[in-house]
C-alpha cells in the first residue's frame, strides 16, 4: 500500500512539471530541456581570440556547434582544404587566425530575419558572412584603410550595410612616419559595407575621420533610420600609455553618421577614389561546387566630412565611452562610459533639433560638435561603475553591464532610473537579450558574458573558459538561472527564436547540384590521373569504403590531391579523410560535397589513410593504402577497390 501511495506522489509531481504553470518554476526547471527536445533559441557567441563563432541552445546552454570563421579549424578542414583556403586570404597573405568580437544577425525592417549572421575581425580588419542555411562562413571582406576593426559588424535595419570602424588609428594611406607624429598623420575611417546580397559584399564608402579610437557602433531605426552611431575614445590623440593619456578629457564623442546623406554625396561625386588593396573572398556557389575564390580590390571611395556637409556630427559623451546602443523605438541612444559615474542617454529627436538650430560648441576637421545639454535626454543617476553595454527587452527596460562593479542594472530609461540590479560573476563585458539590439526584442532571457571566471567551474589550471550567465528577465526581478562555459572570449552575442532558422536549414548537399571540377559522382567514375608531378585522386566515400582504396604509382616529389566526394545522400552521414603524414588536417566531407586535401609525401613507403568519423558499424574497416615509390621509380599508376586494380600507363 505504502509503495503505491509513493508512486502516486511521483506521478502527480511529473504532471505538475509538464503543466509548468501550476507552480513557480525553479531555475533548474527553467533551463532544463529534456533529452530529445529542442531549445527555444539559437544563441551565437563570438569566440574572441578563438576567431570563431559558437552556437548554443537557450535556455539549456548546450553548445551545439562551433562555426569556423577567421581561424583555421583542423576538425573539419576549414582553411586547410583547397576549397576553403581562399576565404582566409588577405592583402597580408593567408591569415590563419582572427579575433572576433561582434556577431550581428541580418535584419528586415529592424527585426532579425535568420538569413545570415555577420561578424567582425579586429586584428586584420575583416568582416564575415555566415549562412544560416548551412551554418558556415561563405564570405569574408577585408577592410582597407583600417588598423583594427572593432566598431563592427553592426547592421542597418534592412541589412543595407554593416559597419566597420578603426579601433587603432593609423596613417591613411599607410606610410612610414614617426609614431610621435600621431596627431598630424594618423586618421580613422568609418566604413559602410554593402551586405544585402551574399557574395556581393563591398565597401560602399569610407568616411575619413580624426585620429581617435573608434570603438563600438549601432545603427538607428524608426525615426533614426538612416543614421549609425560610433563611440570613440582617445580624443586626446595619445599614442603611448593610453590608460592615462587617453583618460584626460571629461568627454569623448559619439560620431553620428547620416548614411543616407553619405549615399547622396556619393551620387553627387563628393568623394575621393583612394588606391589601396584588399581582398574579397567568397563562395560563388555554396550549394554547387562550394569552392571559395578571392578577388583583389584596388580602390575605395572615401568621403571627407567637410566636403559632404551633414554627413557626420560629434555628440559629446562622458567618459571614454565604450558601447552605444539604440533602443527599439530608435529615439534613445544609451552610451557606456568606462570611467563615467552616470549613464548618459542621448535623444535622437533632440539631436536633430540641435543640428537644425546649429547648436554647436565647435568643430574638428569640419565636423560640428553638438552641445551636450542640447542632445542629452538624461543621465541615469548612480548607475554603477564602468557601464559598458546595453540591451533592451522591448518592454521599456534597458539592461546595462557594469564591468567594475560586476553587475547588471535594469533601467527604466524613459524615467531615467535604475529599477533592479543583479550581481554577475565576474567583471561583465557585453550582455545579450535575444533581439535585444533590434526593433523587436524577445525579452525573455539575458546573457551577460563575463571576463573573469575564477571559481565558477572546477579549476582547469591557469587558463579557464569564460563564463556566461543566463538570467530570466520575464518577471520584475532578474533571476540567475545557470552558468554557461564559453569558448574563447565572447565579446558579444546574438540570439533568435529557433523557429526562424531551423526550418530553413539544409540537411545535405545534393550530389546532382555538385559541379566541382573534381567531383566523382559514382564509384565507376573514381580514377587517378597523373599530370606531370601532380596526381589527382578522384575518390568517393560511402558506408563503409573508399573508392579507390589501394593506390600505387605515387612518387616522392609528387603533389597529391585527394578530391574526396561523399556520395551519401542521407542527413548526418559525413565521412572523414586523413592520410598518414599529412601536414595540414583531416577533411570532414558532408553528404554530396567534394573536398580536396593536398599531400606531399617525402619518403617511399606504404601509407594508410582512413575515415575519421565513426560512420557505421564497419567504420573501422573504412581504410586504404597509398604506395609511395622513390622519385626515379618505374611504378605505374594503379588503383582500385576490391578485386579490380586499374593500371594507367
Ligand atoms: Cu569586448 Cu564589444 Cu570588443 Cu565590450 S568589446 S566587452
Ligand atoms: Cu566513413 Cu567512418
Amino acid at each position: 500500500m505504502k509503495r503505491k501511495w509513493r508512486l502516486g506522489v511521483i506521478s502527480a509531481c511529473a504532471i505538475g512539471f509538464i503543466a509548468s504553470a501550476a507552480h513557480a518554476q525553479s531555475p533548474a526547471e527553467k533551463v532544463y530541456v529534456p533529452p530529445g527536445k529542442h531549445d527555444e533559441f539559437y544563441a551565437f557567441l563570438s569566440g574572441g581570440f578563438s576567431g570563431q563563432l559558437s552556437v548554443y541552445g537557450l535556455p539549456s546552454g548546450r553548445l551545439i556547434k562551433v562555426i569556423p570563421v577567421f581561424s583555421v579549424n583542423p576538425e573539419n578542414g576549414y582553411g586547410y582544404s583547397e576549397e576553403t583556403k581562399a576565404l582566409l586570404m588577405t592583402s597580408h597573405g593567408f591569415i590563419p587566425w582572427g579575433d572576433t568580437h561582434h556577431p550581428e544577425l541580418s535584419q528586415t525592417n529592424g527585426v532579425p530575419d535568420g538569413r545570415w549572421i555577420f561578424i567582425n575581425e579586429n586584428n586584420t580588419p575583416r568582416v564575415a558572412r555566415i549562412d544560416l542555411k548551412t551554418f558556415e562562413t561563405i564570405e569574408i571582406l577585408e577592410i582597407p584603410n583600417s588598423g583594427g576593426n572593432h566598431a563592427s559588424a553592426f547592421v542597418t535595419p534592412n541589412t543595407e550595410y554593416i559597419t566597420a570602424g578603426t579601433r587603432f588609428s593609423v596613417p591613411i594611406p599607410q606610410k612610414d612616419v614617426p609614431i610621435a607624429s600621431y596627431a598630424e598623420n594618423f586618421k580613422g575611417t568609418l566604413t559602410f559595407i554593402r551586405a544585402d546580397k551574399p557574395g556581393k559584399m563591398e565597401v560602399a564608402f569610407q568616411i575619413l575621420v580624426p585620429g581617435y579610437d573608434y570603438d563600438l557602433a549601432h545603427c538607428g531605426k524608426g525615426p533614426s533610420y538612416g543614421w549609425c552611431f560610433f563611440t570613440s575614445y582617445n580624443t586626446e590623440q595619445a599614442h603611448t600609455l593610453l590608460e592615462i593619456n587617453a583618460s584626460q578629457k571629461d568627454k569623448d564623442y559619439i560620431a553620428a553618421v547620416n548614411w543616407k546623406r553619405a549615399e547622396q554625396c556619393i551620387k553627387e561625386g563628393k568623394y575621393h577614389v583612394m588606391k589601396t588593396e584588399y581582398y574579397h573572398n567568397y563562395m560563388p556557389d555554396p550549394e554547387g561546387d562550394r569552392i571559395a575564390i578571392s578577388e583583389v580590390k584596388k580602390e575605395v571611395k572615401v568621403i571627407i566630412p567637410k566636403e559632404c556637409k551633414g554627413v557626420l556630427y560629434f555628440l559629446p559623451t562622458p567618459k571614454s565611452p565604450h558601447g552605444v546602443d539604440v533602443d527599439p523605438s530608435g529615439e534613445y541612444i544609451i552610451a557606456g562610459g568606462k570611467l563615467s559615474t552616470v549613464l548618459p542617454i542621448h535623444s535622437f529627436s533632440k539631436m536633430i533639433k540641435a543640428i537644425e538650430n546649429k547648436d554647436f560648441v565647435g568643430e574638428v576637421d569640419g565636423i560640428p560638435i553638438l552641445r551636450y545639454e542640447a542632445i542629452s535626454y538624461c543621465e541615469v543617476p548612480n548607475p554603477c561603475l564602468g557601464p559598458l553595454h546595453t540591451e533592451f527587452d522591448g518592454k521599456g527596460y534597458a539592461y546595462t553591464s557594469c564591468f567594475i562593479t560586476s553587475e547588471v542594472i535594469k533601467v527604466d530609461y524613459k524615467k531615467c532610473k535604475v529599477v533592479d540590479r543583479a550581481p554577475t560573476y565576474y567583471a561583465v563585458g557585453h550582455l545579450m537579450i535575444p533581439g535585444g539590439d533590434s526593433a523587436k526584442p524577445w525579452g525573455k532571457y539575458l546573457l551577460p558574458m563575463n571576463k573573469i571566471t575564477k571559481d565558477r567551474f572546477i579549476p582547469t589550471g591557469p587558463e579557464l573558459f569564460h563564463v556566461g550567465q543566463l538570467y530570466d528577465i520575464s518577471g520584475g526581478k532578474m533571476q540567475l538561472l545557470s552558468d554557461i562555459a564559453e569558448i574563447g572570449e565572447p565579446h558579444y552575442a546574438q540570439a533568435i527564436p529557433a523557429s526562424l532558422v531551423a526550418p530553413k536549414t539544409l540537411k545535405i548537399f545534393e550530389l546532382e547540384k555538385n559541379d566541382h571540377p573534381y567531383v566523382t559522382k559514382s564509384e565507376e567514375e573514381a580514377k587517378v590521373v597523373r599530370k606531370g608531378n601532380e596526381v589527382h585522386i578522384y575518390m568517393t566515400t560511402i558506408r563503409s569504403h573508399f573508392t579507390p582504396d589501394n593506390i600505387e604509382g605515387i612518387k616522392v616529389g609528387d603533389t597529391v590531391y585527394f578530391h574526396v566526394t561523399n556520395i551519401e545522400q542521407d542527413w548526418d552521414v559525413p565521412h572523414g579523410f586523413a592520410v598518414f603524414g599529412a601536414e595540414n588536417a583531416e577533411l570532414l566531407v558532408m553528404p554530396g560535397e567534394t573536398r580536396t586535401l593536398v599531400w606531399k609525401p617525402k619518403k617511399p613507403g606504404v601509407y594508410p589513410f582512413y575515415c575519421t568519423d565513426f560512420c557505421s558499424a564497419l567504420h573501422q574497416e573504412m581504410q586504404g593504402y597509398v604506395r609511395v615509390s622513390p622519385r626515379d621509380a618505374n611504378v605505374p599508376i594503379k588503383y582500385g577497390t576490391g578485386d579490380e586494380m586499374k593500371t594507367v600507363r
